[in-house]
Order: C-alpha cells, then structure tokens, then sequence
C-alpha cells in the first residue's frame, strides 16, 4: 500500500488548516490599566502563512455600562510569514479601561484562506480603584448541610452592586441553587459585610460560590469560593 497519499500536492491547493502553537501573556493575566499589555503567539502551517487576527472583548457576564471608566475593546491584524512565525503584540490598556474580566480572542489565515479555529484566553483588566474583598476565602470545607458565607468587600470611592449565585458541581454539570443580588444605593457605600446563610442540597459534595462587585466607576470585581461538602 505504497500509492495513496493524503497530500493535495498534485493539484497544488492548500486545504489544511494553520494552528496557533502557544500564546503567552508575557505581561501576566492581569493587566493593569493605564499599562501596556504584551502577549506573544506562535503560529505554524504547512505551506504558507497569511496574517493573525487578536481581538480583545470584555467577559463581564451581562453587566451594565459603568460611568467613569468604559469597557475596553481591541483588535488587530498582524502580517505573518512562511509556515512558522512568532509575534510579540503590545495592547496599551487606557487608564480608564473598566476593570473586570476579560477574553483575548486569536485565529490565523493561511496563503490560502483557510482560517484556524478561535482561540479565546481569559485575563483580567486591574485598577487600583476596583472593589477589592476582605477575608474571602477561596476554600472551604463544611461538615453540616447549613453554612454560612461571610467576607467584607471594600472600594476606595463608592460600591454599587453585588451579585452572588451559589452552584452544586454534578457529574451532569452545574446546577444552580440559588443567586441574590444587593444594590448599594448611597453615594458613599466604601465597605459591605456580606454574610448570608446558605443550605447545600441533600447529596451535594461540590458546591461553588460565585460573588460579582461593581464599583459606581464601572470596576468589576470577582469572587469565587469552592466549597467542599464533607460526608
Ligand atoms: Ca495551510
Ligand atoms: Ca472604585
């Protein structure tokens, strides 16, 4: 069986796709506004190499707009050549970039115009003035099926609304239990203390706690306890 062969050399058209290699955030995940953010790919196909395409949109889960500081957004193309190439690519973060959570979206296109499948990576835009929690631990164990979550969040200008949602971990996925959500509506609300009682479902092993803060600035802040459910 010496006479197949997958290739498409003989009528000379590419059909395979290019891929992303590796991306690093040289920089770090968290990015901090009014700093430039650096990220490097590696990018490999088997003829020809065309251009890559870096997108930057905020993950902020369906959050309203803040006022100070706006969601930030980016996109570029970069030229790539032959069939490996690395690019460093630098994303100066605006000062009033919302901090919050974030998706750095990248794919490739070949000579041909075979594009790669979209890699999307996580990371987080910082400002020294987003919410920040105080005693939130991000494990815990609990022996009976009622607890108790408590920690305090803190902001230097003004807290605006927290929303929290509880999970159970099954071998079926994530079910939620319950979520809550609490407006701050002063003006000056610089500290919270949050402290609820919760019920694990009969059965459960695997619980996760998710709290999300926003500042009047438009700053999102987010938590997240995984709670583990002694037998
Ligand atoms: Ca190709
Ligand atoms: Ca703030």
């Amino acid at each position: 069986m010496l006479t197949f062969s997958a290739c498409n050399d003989d009528d000379g058209v590419d059909a395979d796709k290019p891929r992303i290699t590796s991306v690093n955030f040289v920089t770090g995940v968290d990015a901090k506004a009014g700093e430039v953010m650096e990220v490097r790919a590696s990018f490999t196909d088997d003829e020809n190499l065309s251009e890559a395409y870096f997108e930057i949109h905020e993950n902020f889960d369906g959050h309203k707009h803040g006022k100070a500081n706006t969601k930030f957004e980016a996109s570029e193309i970069i030229s790539l050549d032959g069939t490996q190439d690395e690019k460093t690519i630098e994303f100066s973060v605006p000062t009033t970039a919302a901090a919050g959570p974030y998706h750095l979206e990248i794919s490739v296109l070949d000579k041909a115009g075979n594009r790669s499948d979209v890699k999307v990576l996580p990371f987080n835009i910082t400002q020294d003035g987003q919410p920040v929690f105080v005693n939130l631990n991000e494990t815990m164990n609990i022996s009976s099926k009622d607890f108790t979550i408590d920690f305090t969040v803190t902001d230097d200008i003004d807290l605006a609304e927290i929303i929290y949602e509880l999970y159970e971990h099954t071998s079926n996925g994530e079910i939620e239990i319950t979520d809550g959500d609490i407006d701050l509506d002063g003006s000056d609300d610089t500290s919270f203390k949050f402290n609820q009682n919760f019920s694990a479902p009969e059965g459960a092993d695997e619980l996760e706690f998710i709290v999300r803060v926003t500042d009047s600035d438009g700053n999102l802040t987010v938590g997240e306890v995984e709670i583990e459910v002694q037998p």
